[in-house]
Parts: structure tokens; C-alpha cells; sequence
């Protein structure tokens, strides 16, 4: 129950690390048609439209109330002439022409499809879509393609993956990771991060961040987990990549798509009794467990907070808040750590984070930009 637009205030920042965005979002049918339109233009490498209708699509979700008329615009950030006309559309006919285009448009589905398995990207999507392929199955019959281990695993327990995991699956997950740290080292901080951690009741994954209260203790406990797991007969793909971290390094090399700790990318095969909502539950084929895709990350402790607070999200949220930090504060900030210039500021807590960037603590649940 959203309240009437009464009054949009001019007081939204255009950076999400300073609007709370909950899970409640009052323009839903708005940024939908903004979600789609920003996909659309990702698959088509249009950066700055991509970028333009994410963060209106983020600004709207901060709103505590419904966008009922053109008016109630007036003040927003980052909202241009783009995105304004689908608003004025979408509140004129109830949808957008270029939105149901889109949907219907074949190369969006096929991509969006293709890219939606494990282990294929926006390149190898698109190389199959000129090939003429547009299905799974001719994906799966085409034998002049070569699979990577990875798209291989994706295209195996792609019906599990594909259907969302849920928080009851997420912490039956949780007690297992925990479990199989705690064996090597009763001490290891095992925490959920992503979507979950925000407050999602569903996400595509379960993020980890796995690590030890005495720097340096991590180093090889992913290794003996991933044994223990293997000897539980329960994982059935990992793609570990080892830690490029140094210490030393600095600023030049920020700003990189990937963070530089040890992680693990994986699917666990998670019994159906262990879920409290689905004891005893079985398929049709009497399959009693399903694949689920996690993600496993061990930062040293010193890093920690930067690391749970990069792999929080959300992704427009992190993205702003780099954003903010690099041109509100001429600092950089990366999930290892937040350099002033020439020093680095050490941070235990996500709230010390903040505090460094002169910003009001967001809890994770506010972080849904
Ligand atoms: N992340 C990021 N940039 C990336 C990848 C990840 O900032 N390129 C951060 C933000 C994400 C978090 O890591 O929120 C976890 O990544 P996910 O893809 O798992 O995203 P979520 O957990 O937020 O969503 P989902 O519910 O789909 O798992
Ligand atoms: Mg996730």
C-alpha cells in the first residue's frame, strides 16, 4: 500500500548509497518496462542506455509512493526525456509499445534465454544466436559446439537452476557450508550475502563470504571444505579460482569487474528432507534433491567488511556507491579495501565503511537499488 504521489520532494539523490531502497517498490510496473528496456540495451552493448534506465528503474524503486501522474517527476534524479516518455506511457495506456517490442523481439528472447545458463555470457549467446540456434535443444543438438565444463554443468541441471532458490533452501545450504567450515576451523565466520542478506525470499544463487578471525588462517580452508563436500557426495560442479590478492597493490588497478580473492563457483546438490517446507518431497522421477548454485568467497579478515559489503548488493547499489566515492570523494573504493589518495583506510565493519565515505549507515535490507 503505497501512498499517493503527494508531492515528489526534490531532496533524492541521483547515488542509491543515499536513498534507502527496500524491498517494497510502489512503481513496479514502471520499473519493470525499465528492466527490460535496460536488458535490451546490455544485449545490444549500449552502455549509456543500459545505464540510463537502471538507475531510473533504482530511483523509482526508493519512492515511498506510486507515480500517478507526469507531475509527481518533477525533482527526481536521473530521470531524462528517455525514460520520462515511458512513464508518460505507461500512466497514458497502462504499457509500453517499445517494452512489448522488446519482449516479443527474437534475438532479446533468445539471448535472454541463452545467457540465463550457467556459464554463458553475452558473447557466446550471441555466437550461437548468428549460428541460427534459438532453443535449448538445439543448443544441446548442435555437435559442432564445444561446451566448457561450466556450460556443460549449467546445461545439465538447468531446470534446477532456473527455478529460483528459496531462503528455507538458502539457510539448508547455509548449515551445510557452516558445517563443512567449522570442521577445519570451529572459528570461521561463514556468512549469506547477495540477495539473501538484503532480504530477498528468492535469488538465482547463494552467496558466501567464508573467512577467519586471524588473517592468513583462510588460506586453504576452501580447499578442505570443497574435499569435505566432494566426500559428502553432494557437490557436483566447482570452478575454483585461486587468489590473485596482493597487499601491495593499489589504486591503479581498481575498478576491475571481478575482485582478486580465492572463490569458488559451485553447485550443491541439496537434499529435499534437508528443507523444512519440502521434507519427504519428491519429483515425478523420484528425484529427492535439487541443484543449487552457490557462490563461495574467502577474503582475509582485513578485507572482510569490504568483501561483505561488495558482495551485498545490490549491483546498482555497489555500482553508486564506487561511483560516489570516486567523484564525490576523490577516493577509491573496490571489495578489498578504500584508499584516500595515497592511504588505505582499514575498516572492520560495513559501518566504518560508511563512516569513512561521510554517508549515513544503510542496513542491508536498504540496499535494494
Ligand atoms: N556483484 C557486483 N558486481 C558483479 C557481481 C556481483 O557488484 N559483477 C555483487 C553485487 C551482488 C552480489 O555481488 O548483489 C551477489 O551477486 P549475485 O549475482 O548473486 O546478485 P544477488 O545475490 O544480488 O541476486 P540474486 O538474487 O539473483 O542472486
Ligand atoms: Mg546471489
Amino acid at each position: 500500500n503505497c501512498s499517493a504521489g503527494l508531492g515528489s520532494s526534490g531532496t533524492i539523490s541521483q547515488y542509491a548509497c543515499q536513498r534507502k531502497t527496500t524491498l517494497k517498490n510502489c512503481n513496479k510496473i514502471f520499473t519493470d518496462a525499465f528492466d527490460v528496456l535496460a536488458e535490451h540495451f546490455e544485449f545490444n552493448e549500449n552502455k549509456g542506455h543500459c545505464l540510463a534506465f537502471m538507475r531510473a528503474s533504482s530511483v523509482l524503486k526508493s519512492l515511498s509512493y506510486t507515480i500517478r501522474n507526469y507531475r509527481d517527476l518533477e525533482g527526481l534524479a536521473c530521470l531524462g526525456p528517455q525514460t520520462k516518455a515511458v512513464i508518460q506511457e505507461i500512466l497514458e495506456y497502462g504499457n509500453s509499445l517499445k517494452v512489448q517490442d522488446v519482449l516479443m523481439d527474437e534475438r532479446y528472447k533468445t539471448i535472454k534465454l541463452f545467457t540465463s545458463i550457467f556459464g554463458v555470457g553475452l558473447k557466446t549467446a550471441e555466437k550461437w544466436y548468428r549460428k541460427g540456434l534459438r532453443s535449448l535443444d538445439e543448443v544441446k543438438a548442435d555437435t559442432s559446439l564445444r561446451f566448457t565444463k561450466m556450460q556443460k554443468a549449467g546445461l545439465l541441471y538447468y531446470d534446477d537452476i532456473i527455478s529460483s532458490v528459496s531462503w528455507e533452501e538458502a539457510k539448508a545450504v547455509g548449515q551445510i557450508v557452516k558445517d563443512a567450515c567449522r570442521r577445519f576451523d570451529p572459528d570461521a565466520a561463514v556468512v549469506i550475502t547477495g540477495g539473501f542478506r538484503r532480504g530477498k525470499e528468492f535469488g538465482h544463487d547463494v552467496d558466501f563470504i567464508i573467512t577467519t578471525p586471524e588473517n592468513g588462517k583462510e588460506v586453504g580452508l576452501l580447499q578442505k571444505v570443497l574435499s569435505e563436500l566432494t566426500y559428502q557426495g553432494i557437490l557436483l560442479y566447482y570452478d575454483v579460482i585461486d587468489s590473485t590478492f596482493d597487499n601491495a597493490q593499489i589504486p591503479s588497478k581498481m575498478f576491475e569487474a571481478m575482485d582478486h580473492f580465492e572463490k569458488c563457483f559451485a553447485i550443491l546438490k541439496l537434499k529435499k528432507e534437508l528443507v523444512s517446507s519440502k521434507q519427504s518431497e519428491k519429483d515425478i522421477n523420484g528425484k529427492d534433491w535439487k541443484a543449487i548454485r552457490v557462490d563461495l568467497v574467502i577474503p582475509p579478515m582485513n578485507c572482510y567488511a569490504f568483501a561483505l559489503l561488495g558482495w551485498s548488493g545490490s549491483r546498482q547499489f555497489e555500482r553508486d556507491l564506487r561511483r560516489y566515492a570516486n567523484v564525490e570523494k576523490k577516493m577509491l573504493l573496490d571489495n578489498h579495501g578504500l584508499y584516500d589518495k595515497t592511504t588505505f583506510l582499514s575498516a572492520k565493519t560495513e559501518e566504518d565503511i560508511f563512516a569513512h565515505l561521510g554517508l549515513e549507515y544503510l542496513d542491508p535490507s536498504e540496499r535494494n537499488a
